[in-house]
């Protein structure tokens, strides 16, 4: 069923498509058109090129562009002026010299208030931009960066960062100039929940595997962290009160590998670092089913009594938690404890796909009493969207994980759960799993919901995705990727690259913008940033990729 782990995707060789694109001026033209037009003007802009990038040929697009004037340029000169006493809006000053250093060589001290150089600055009053959103403006003297929030600073930082040339992203020095499009872009995200999901379960991923990933969430503007940490072929994460979940059920993975699992400071390392990018980890135990890893952990917890062997497979719907014993919600009310101890965000995911193994009536007595319980410590309960089959409570999030052969009922099931006030994130399998194969070719990942192509993936409206759920309670999306064939960063950036840029747009971007002939363009100026960063993205024929 799957596919050999470690070989690498073929590379597609691709025709420079770029220099047949007409030559556009941005300068002059509004809204997102801007960002359009700029990306064919781009087609000069080689590495060694001189001219800016234009202003909006961003990933996510932004929503609203004004291209005007000249060009900021950064120079040995530049001063990082953070223009606020807030120790974050310092330390995301801290953190885009760091960025801009290595390979720019300018010294960029981070110092206080003035009219020139980088300006960041923090603004409560300036409500415009909600909670996340910035403005950038851009001119010869200066480019200022002003946000509500420490959340929408470091958004800004995300979209200077992509005006740049892509080598800014080099860890060793590089030629300039280094020069940003004069204008002002506003910018404010569409859907408050934009997220990746990582499955460390099915293979283990290492606390600084974990972190390269988050780096590249952000790049993207995503908030949101979901760690799959649980599973049939391991259980990640310590647990004081049932220790063996991890070091007895971590010990192994699909294939039979080491495994492995995070203490509880590995965890709270992998928090830390996610907030520093503002990302909120949604830590996911997955019950009833996809628990093999406990109940061999411990007996006890088996309706008879008999511990299953450690599973390095990757069959699904074989397990289930016993649920008429009493025990087994001890375990959850002391794994669900501590978990929420270890999450300072809003959310926890408790799973419910899948329960195949688990009776209708169980599911709904199991799901029911798990939820509560989430609630009893203090966190606002996620589920897939099997959920929708029990009782959510009132402010349960369902994740809709569909695809074009879910049937009509389920589907329904879900909407009419929507209509009564469950909010959705939407990740629907057959668009948004980056563990799809992009095409028969692809080496890695699965196809049980087909092939997903890099336009697949990006050409989907959130708002009207589910008939009948309306579009108020969509909540978010999600790109989750599962791990049955991935081992390493590697791995997992051949699959979300160059499919998690689309749906993080997806989740920022207003509707407006949304046109894959312009959304490929911008795509393909991404491959030398990519490259850049490390990343060895799949070359999808589909889209243009700029030089190299
Ligand atoms: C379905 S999606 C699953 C996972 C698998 C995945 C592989 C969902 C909620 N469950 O257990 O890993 O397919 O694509």
């Amino acid at each position: 069923m799957l596919a050999a782990p470690g070989v690498g995707i073929r590379r597609v060789a691709l025709p420079r498509l770029l220099g047949s694109l007409l030559l556009v001026t941005a300068a002059g033209v509004s809204g997102v058109g801007a960002a359009q037009s700029g990306a064919a003007a781009d087609s000069r802009s080689t590495p060694t090129g001189t001219s800016p990038r234009p202003l909006g040929r961003t990933v996510p697009a932004p929503a609203r562009v004004k291209p005007a004037g000249s060009p900021y340029s950064l120079t040995a000169k530049t001063a990082i002026r953070v223009e606020s006493d807030s120790a974050e809006a310092r330390r995301i000053g801290d953190y885009l010299a760091g960025l801009l250093r290595p390979s720019t060589g300018h010294p960029l001290p981070v110092t206080g208030r003035g009219a020139d150089g980088i300006r960041l600055r923090l603004d409560p009053q300036d409500g415009g931009a909600g909670d996340e959103g910035y403005t950038l403006r851009s001119d010869p003297e200066s480019v200022t960066l002003t946000a509500r929030t420490p959340a929408g600073l470091f958004h800004g930082v995300q979209t200077l960062r992509q005006l740049l040339p892509a080598r800014v992203e080099e860890k060793s020095r590089q030629k300039g100039p280094w020069q940003v499009a004069g204008g002002t872009i506003e910018d404010v995200p569409r859907y408050a929940y934009r997220s990746a999901m990582l499955d460390v379960s099915r293979h283990f991923f290492s606390v600084a595997e974990v972190k390269r990933y988050i780096d590249q969430l952000a790049l993207y503007k995503l908030n949101t962290l979901h760690l799959h940490l649980s599973d049939d072929q391991g259980w990640r994460i310590a647990i004081d009160s049932w220790p063996r979940l991890a070091t007895y059920g971590g010990r192994t993975e699909v294939g039979g590998g080491t495994g492995g699992h995070y203490t509880k400071d590995d965890y709270k390392e992998i928090v830390r670092y996610a907030s520093s990018r503002y990302l909120e980890v949604v830590p996911e135990i997955d019950l009833p089913g996809h628990t093999n890893a406990a109940l061999a952990s411990y007996a006890e917890l088996n309706c008879d009594g008999v511990a299953p062997p450690l599973y390095t497979g990757t069959d699904v719907g074989f397990s289930s938690l016993c649920v008429p014993k009493a025990v087994t919600y001890g375990f959850v009310d002391d794994v669900i404890r501590e978990l929420a101890a270890l999450t300072p965000g809003k959310y926890l995911h408790i799973g419910g796909d899948e329960a195949h193994s688990t009776s209708h009536d169980d599911y709904v007595t199991f799901m029911n009493k798990a939820q509560a319980v989430v609630g009893r410590y203090g966190k606002t309960v996620i589920g897939w969207h099997q959920l929708t089959g029990a009782t959510p409570v009132a402010g349960a999030v369902a994740q809709y994980w569909g695809y074009d052969r879910t049937g009509a009922a389920e589907r329904e099931q879900v909407a009419a759960a929507a209509a009564k006030g469950t909010k959705l994130v939407l990740s629907p399998a057959d668009r948004s799993y980056l563990d799809m194969k992009y095409d028969k070719d692809t080496e890695l990942g699965l196809s049980w919901a087909g092939y997903v192509s890099v336009r697949r993936s990006y050409d989907w409206d959130p708002a009207v995705y589910l008939d009948g759920a309306p579009a108020g309670s969509v909540l978010g999306v999600e790109a989750p990727l599962w791990s049955e064939t991935l081992t390493n960063s590697d791995e997992i950036e051949r699959m979300a690259f160059p499919r998690l840029p689309g749906v993080a747009e997806l989740g920022w971007s207003p509707a407006s913008t949304h046109d894959w002939d312009a959304y490929k363009v911008r795509l393909g100026a991404q491959g030398p940033r990519f490259s850049a960063l490390g990343i060895d993205y799949y070359r999808a024929p589909e889209v243009p990729w700029a030089a190299e």
